[in-house]
């Protein structure tokens, strides 16, 4: 199946983060990396004030994974990279969001799919979209087309940064 998952980081080395981020999500079996995003530096949406912007990105992978081992996993490369559970939404080192996996639709309260405010989240849509610009979010429509709803003004390529396949 084809998973789709999101990282940010707003906190220390960000860069560093989501590329050690992806190196460290396929470096085990039941994972094949696909093709990463660009990245983007993005307005913090929600939480405290005063929060450092976010980077952005997407992977897209295939996994034969079952959905919540695929959360097992992106919640342990989270704490592989000092990830501090506090305030929603507060800042992190790193967020790894499970946005879609396959036609997935569940409404699991540990794990709900596709992730339940990625329709509405234009630092999700925008590096989804230009990654695959055919892009459908299950029970939700082409992500060109929820792009059209969402003001992208917070979102900004950095195309000085690129994340290189896992090494
Ligand atoms: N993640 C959040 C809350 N707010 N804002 C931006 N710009 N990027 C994020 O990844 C993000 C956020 C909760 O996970
Ligand atoms: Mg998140
Ligand atoms: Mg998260």
């Amino acid at each position: 199946m084809k998973a789709v998952i999101a990282l940010g980081s707003n906190l220390g080395a960000r860069f560093q983060t989501l590329q050690g981020a992806v190196d460290t999500l396929f470096d085990a079996p039941g994972l094949r990396f696909v093709q990463a995003s660009p990245v983007y530096e993005t307005d913090p949406v929600g939480g405290p004030s005063g929060q450092r912007p976010y980077l952005n990105a997407i992977v897209i992978a295939e996994t034969t994974l079952e959905p919540f081992r695929l959360l097992e996993r992106a919640l342990n490369v989270e704490d592989a990279f000092g990830r501090v559970r506090g305030e929603r939404w507060g800042p992190r080192t790193l967020d790894v969001d499970l946005v879609a996996v396959g036609e997935l639709v569940s409404d699991d309260p540990e794990l709900t799919l596709p992730h339940p405010l990625a329709h509405e989240r234009a630092f999700v849509l925008v590096p989804w979209s230009k990654a695959d610009p055919e892009a459908v979010l299950p029970g939700r429509g082409r992500v060109a087309d929820l792009l059209e709803g969402l003001d992208r003004q917070g979102v900004r390529l950095r195309d000085d940064l690129k994340l290189q396949r896992p090494d």
